[in-house]
């Protein structure tokens, strides 16, 4: 099993990043991004290109003469995986790798691997697991043929036969142990999972008289660097993409009599996997039961629209998008386009102009805030009193199982 998650890893490899658009090329957005995760997941990228399409090639998903030209750029440039921004059929994939000879991964890998190096908590470990094993299930028998030809075959000859495509041999015995133990392995995690689960849900109805704000955003938007200049949280923020996995929460006063509680949790992007948003449906319960969200916008980034759209996408899947929410416009600090900036505030007229990095508009976020809350004190008053619980709660909330 641990040999099967490594042959989808790029830790320190040469990559080609790949970016397939319809229509018009979008100026490299696409492939900004994805060299952003391709160096999250530790990857040095060597060589880019976005190739315009009109259809997809069922065999390759993009054109033959590209392929080609492909396989002639990984040789050149020496690089160990090709990376595509489009999700990849397993059946695409092993055609591709064919002709270039290469390792061959989509975005949804790439984004599954960076997840799973990031993952610290036990519960962050058993979501990532349970996403990953679920993404590669259809994906066995690629990853199988995979293994034996780094092996030389020697996967399929250990056992007396001689492997090859079309051959009943050991290796394909071997893929059916290793379905059999991969769906026994996915039941086992649901079942661990459903245990942490239970003990979130109790945790978050003891805490049901308190105002509860949740920072939702795009990954990188500064969603920890804003909980720790708020709280003194101590959350760790990088710039890489998904630092963080896991939920913290911590107490905070916008304003003399109002204690709300703060939580950040997971960041989202573009076409996140479905499997990792239903394995983090736990982790993104804090949301869902938030009285307020704050949307973390990156307004120093030129796809910021696009990021707002992609979050709000996530926000209707996890069963949010009609919660109360309140925009902010974070690292105003080093905007360059102001043009774009006012664009946004016209489309957002409420949203709250702040730098989590500097404190600019803190106090402004703060007014906002408490504002909110005042709305909704009377409604929090009639609901059942907060248990309060020692120590450990004044310290702030920590969810790491
Ligand atoms: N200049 C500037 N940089 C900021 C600001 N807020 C955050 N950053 C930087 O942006 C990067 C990402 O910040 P994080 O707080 O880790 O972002 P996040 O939204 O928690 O990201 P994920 O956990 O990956 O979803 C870090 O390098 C921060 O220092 C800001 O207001 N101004
Ligand atoms: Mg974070």
């Amino acid at each position: 099993m641990e040999k099967l998650r490594q042959t989808l890893r790029v830790k320190k490899e040469r990559a080609i990043l790949v970016a397939a658009v319809f229509g018009a090329l979008d100026g490299g957005d696409n492939l900004a991004e994805l060299t952003a995760l391709a160096e999250s997941a530790g990857a040095v990228v060597v060589d880019r290109f976005q190739q315009k399409i009109r259809s997809i090639k069922s065999s390759t998903y993009i054109g033959k003469g590209k392929v080609e030209q492909l396989a002639g750029r990984v040789k050149r440039f020496k690089a160990d995986v090709v990376i595509f921004d489009n999700d990849l059929s397993p059946g695409q994939i092993r055609e591709l790798e064919k002709i270039i000879e290469v390792k061959v991964l989509d975005r949804s890998e790439l984004i599954l691997d960076i997840f799973a190096t990031r993952a610290k908590t036990k519960q962050a470990k058993l979501q990532v697991e349970l996403a990953q094993l679920e993404y590669t299930y259809p994906r066995l028998a690629r990853m199988w043929s995979h293994l034996d030809s780094v092996a030389g075959a020697g996967g399929a000859t250990a056992a007396g036969a001689v492997g090859g495509i079309g051959t009943r041999g050991p290796g394909e015995q071997q893929l059916e142990i290793d379905r059999r133990l991969v769906s026994r392995r996915i039941t086992e995690l649901k079942r661990e999972l459903t245990i942490i689960d239970k003990r979130r849900i109790r945790e978050i109805n003891g805490r049901r008289g308190l105002f509860k704000i949740c920072l939702v955003g795009y990954t990188n938007a500064g969603k920890s660097t804003l909980l720790n200049t708020l709280t003194d949280a101590g959350v760790v923020v990088e710039d890489r993409l998904f630092a963080t996995l896991d939920t913290r929460t911590r107490r905070w006063i916008p304003a003399k009599g109002a204690e709300v509680l703060v939580s950040d949790t997971v960041g989202f992007i573009k076409a996140l996997p479905h499997q990792l948003v239903a394995s983090f449906k736990a982790t993104l319960e804090e949301a869902v039961n938030a009285d307020l969200l704050l949307h973390i916008i990156d307004v120093s980034n030129p796809g910021a629209l696009k990021q707002i759209e992609s979050v709000n996408n996530v926000l209707k899947e996890i069963g949010c998008g009609e919660r109360p929410i309140l925009q902010v416009f974070n690292k105003v600090d080093i905007v360059k386009e102001i043009g774009e900036l006012e664009m946004l505030q016209t489309l957002f007229p409420d949203a709250v102009a702040i730098s989590a990095k500097t404190g600019f508009g803190l106090q402004r976020l703060s007014e906002a805030v408490a504002a909110k809350y005042k709305g909704t004190e009377l409604l929090l008053r009639g609901r059942q009193p907060v248990e309060r619980q020692g120590p450990e709660f004044s310290a702030g909330i920590r969810h790491n199982y």
